[in-house]
């Protein structure tokens, strides 16, 4: 079976010039079937299309927020620390992958880095920012437990792309975030929300394969097969299956 090459999008440490990411991700894709390699985070804008043109797929990481200007809004209190230049590369390999319909999983800042790119916006911070409507109780999106720990209910859509992946409505998952979507990006739809409405997937319908969660399956799928099968469908649509 042809092993197919997906780029993975590093953290960028502000002050020692290096870029990082969590082994995790690298595990995950490479036990479906995948080669990983890191991408820069300083290319030259004829480079995005390149890299798109070479590799299979783009896996967009965790990691801080996304600057509030990219979405025309100030950085208000509960905002963390933003990279500009995380933003600008990640935002030209999302449109590259985009012009030529790449696959895309987009985790955690991942998710929110596509949606505004997308046009949409994000809450700053969620218990500063947010609040259930209909009086649901606030949830706990930073948890303070292990990432392998599963510790909140998502609701998942059906028919969507994630249900096809997990098969099942209501799945457990980790939550290590401070920032949500807020208005959703154009092309994208919601297919699932945690029980206070924060929403957890989004997918990019007019394209091949774009999902992104708000959670961290990278840290899941070893214990539950319901989060490896959404590595194992992105690894597939990147071999073109
Ligand atoms: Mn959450």
């Amino acid at each position: 079976m042809k092993k197919v090459l997906i780029a993975v999008t590093p953290g960028l440490s502000q002050g020692e010039g290096r870029y990082y990411t969590s082994a995790a991700y690298f595990d995950a894709l490479e036990a479906c079937g995948a080669i990983p390699v890191l991408v820069s985070m300083k290319p030259e804008e004829s480079d995005f299309e390149e890299v798109a043109k070479r590799v299979d797929g783009f896996l967009f990481s965790g990691g801080n927020d996304v600057s509030p200007d990219e979405y025309g809004q100030n950085m208000r209190i509960g905002c963390g620390e933003v990279q500009p230049e995380r933003d600008r590369a990640e935002l030209g390999y999302f449109r590259a992958a985009v012009r030529l319909d790449r696959p895309v999983l987009a985790i955690c800042r991942g998710i929110q880095l596509i949606n505004v790119a997308a046009g949409g916006t994000l809450y700053q911070d969620i218990p500063g920012e947010y609040r259930a409507e209909d009086g649901a109780a606030r949830l706990l999106h930073s948890q303070h437990s292990p990432a392998n720990v599963a510790t909140q209910y998502v609701n998942v859509s059906k028919p969507s792309r994630l249900y096809g992946f997990v098969k099942e409505e209501r799945i457990m998952v980790n939550s290590h975030h401070h920032q949500a979507v807020d208005r959703v990006g154009e092309g994208f739809v919601v297919t699932a929300r945690a029980d206070d409405g924060i929403i957890e997937c989004i997918e990019k319908t007019d394209m091949s394969f774009c999902v992104g969660v708000q959670w961290h399956p990278e840290h899941l799928w070893q214990k539950d097969p319901k989060q490896k099968a959404i590595f194992e469908a992105f690894v597939k649509a990147c071999r073109g299956e």
